[in-house]
């Protein structure tokens, strides 16, 4: 999609407000770890993020999220900017560490007192709410982090804390965001906390992260909590570089460590079958026990979609980029990720692909038919090298961020094309859309590098200004019908 002019995006959002279902949600995402800050504040415990950027180099520009955005101080300003949005849904996560320092045990008060405060305000404000109970901040006192076991079985004693404690208040919960990110980037690639580089010996992080959304699932059933239950997968639709036949089987290799290994069982309730000749690294997966799967595969009111990007494959050893970092790890495996000249790119370098998309969605509703429930895309969004510019006639403050303007647009309007176009997609619910992110905020590896809100965030004073692409969205939102 070519740039457009500051009217054609405004005529865009009226079009786009007009076309989106009757209900269809609109939202604005964040996580814990990368706004709160105050990490060191009311008890909280330390994570294996506040951990893993105490290691030299971990980190792109040396930062950690002990002040974040200061969201933790600010939550007043933060609710009145998401109410002035005009969205009807705000997505967050609960720091696990805040409420439980050691990961176990009761709930601790000032955690509690701090999210009651969120919510009575964004009850005030009258905005929904979706709560992401495990959004990568685990609690380091939990030895072996999702290698072990354990974990699991911890995380599912929270849900049950947390939705007797909150379960009268919740639209609705996510229990594990992006358990493929984790493994991936966390536990095989060392790029994340808690930076292990252990390839396909990681898929174990991948099952205890299933399995303890399932456990929550259950748990936050017991706990007869009102609001509809869910996960959350990022999927990236994938495509072998070439026509060649070593191509083709890496990118099904990939498509299964980083879609079908995640959204299967969770969906079907068996792992996928690996390709053929790769049978041994996914042993892990063919020894669970079927109970683990029975668990894992517990009946979902909603399915949450965090897309951004494709990604194409090569077969042999390739750079040490990922996505989200550089890892030696990766430069060791026998395929790399291949570069995508034909699309634009955002600051962090991913392609701007919407069209995939679709495919994302057209995948879910050809693999999952009619075990797919209702689908939010919980997450998208794209960072770019936003500067506050003073108006010169004014001295207003402004963020002109007419590229993340292009990218929202191009890809609201992709997923609704899917779902109504008439093809696979169409016979998927799609309920509402959430923009990754409502602020500039601390952006794991990558620090303060890079900057994927609606609102700027200046990192030295916390000052928030409203881009463009806000105003964009509020339009968007008065634009329905
Ligand atoms: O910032 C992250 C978020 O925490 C999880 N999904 C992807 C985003 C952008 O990298």
């Amino acid at each position: 999609m070519p740039a457009m002019s500051p009217e054609e995006r405004r005529e865009f959002a009226r079009d786009l407000g007009g076309r989106l279902p009757a209900g269809f949600v609109l939202g604005a995402a964040t996580s814990a770890f990368q706004i709160e800050g105050a990490t060191h504040e009311g008890g909280r415990g330390e994570s294996v993020w506040d951990a893993f950027t105490t290691q030299p180099g971990r980190i792109l520009d040396g930062s950690t999220a002990d002040r974040a955005t200061d969201h933790f101080h600010r939550t007043t300003e933060d609710v009145a900017l998401l109410h002035d949005l005009g969205v009807d849904s705000y997505r967050f996560s609960f720091a696990w560490p805040r409420l439980q320092p050691e990961g176990k045990g009761a709930l601790r008060a000032s955690g509690v007192e701090f999210y009651e405060r969120l919510l009575d305000q964004l009850a005030a404000a009258g905005i929904d709410t979706m709560a992401t109970l495990f959004h990568w901040d685990t609690p380091n006192e939990l030895r072996g982090g999702w290698f072990a076991r354990d974990t699991a079985l911890r995380f599912g004693d929270f849900a049950h804390a947390m939705g007797e404690r909150f379960g009268d208040r919740i639209g609705r919960w996510v229990t594990v965001n992006e358990p493929a990110t984790v493994t991936l980037d966390g536990y095989a690639l060392g790029v994340h906390a808690p930076g292990a580089t252990r390839l396909f010996n990681s898929l174990p992080a991948a099952h205890h992260q299933l399995l303890g959304h399932g456990l929550s699932v259950q748990a936050l059933r017991a706990a007869g909590v009102q609001g509809g239950i869910g996960i959350v997968n990022v999927h990236s639709p994938v495509v072998p570089a070439t026509g060649s036949e070593a191509d083709a089987a890496f990118a099904e290799l990939f498509d299964l460590l980083h879609n079908r290994v995640f959204a299967d069982p969770v969906l079907l309730g068996h792992y996928p079958a690996p390709p053929e000749g790769f049978e041994a690294l996914f042993s892990a997966l063919a020894e669970v026990d079927p109970a683990d799967l029975a668990v894992i595969s517990e009946k979902l009111d909603f399915y949450g979609l965090n897309y951004y990007a494709p990604t194409k494959i090569a077969a042999g050893s390739g750079g040490s980029a990922t996505p989200d970092g550089s890892s030696d790890a990766m430069a060791s495996l026998p395929f790399h990720l291949a570069p995508w000249p034909e699309f634009p790119r955002t600051g962090f370098g991913w392609p701007i692909a919407p069209e995939f998309l679709g495919t994302a969605l057209d995948e879910l509703a050809t693999r999952y038919g009619s075990l797919l429930p209702p689908v939010f895309i919980t997450e998208n969004g794209a960072s770019f090298a936003d500067a506050v510019e003073l108006d010169p006639e004014t001295g207003e403050p402004h963020v002109h961020d007419g590229s993340r303007i292009d990218y929202l647009a191009a890809h609201l309007d992709a997923a609704v094309g899917a779902v109504t176009g008439g093809g696979p997609a169409s016979a998927i619910s799609l309920r509402g859309y959430y923009v990754w992110s409502l602020l500039d905020n601390w952006e794991w590896a990558a620090g303060f590098t890079q900057r994927f809100g609606l609102v700027h965030v200046d990192f030295d004073d916390f000052t928030r200004t409203p881009k463009d692409s806000y105003a964009w969205l509020r339009l968007v939102a008065e634009s329905r019908t």
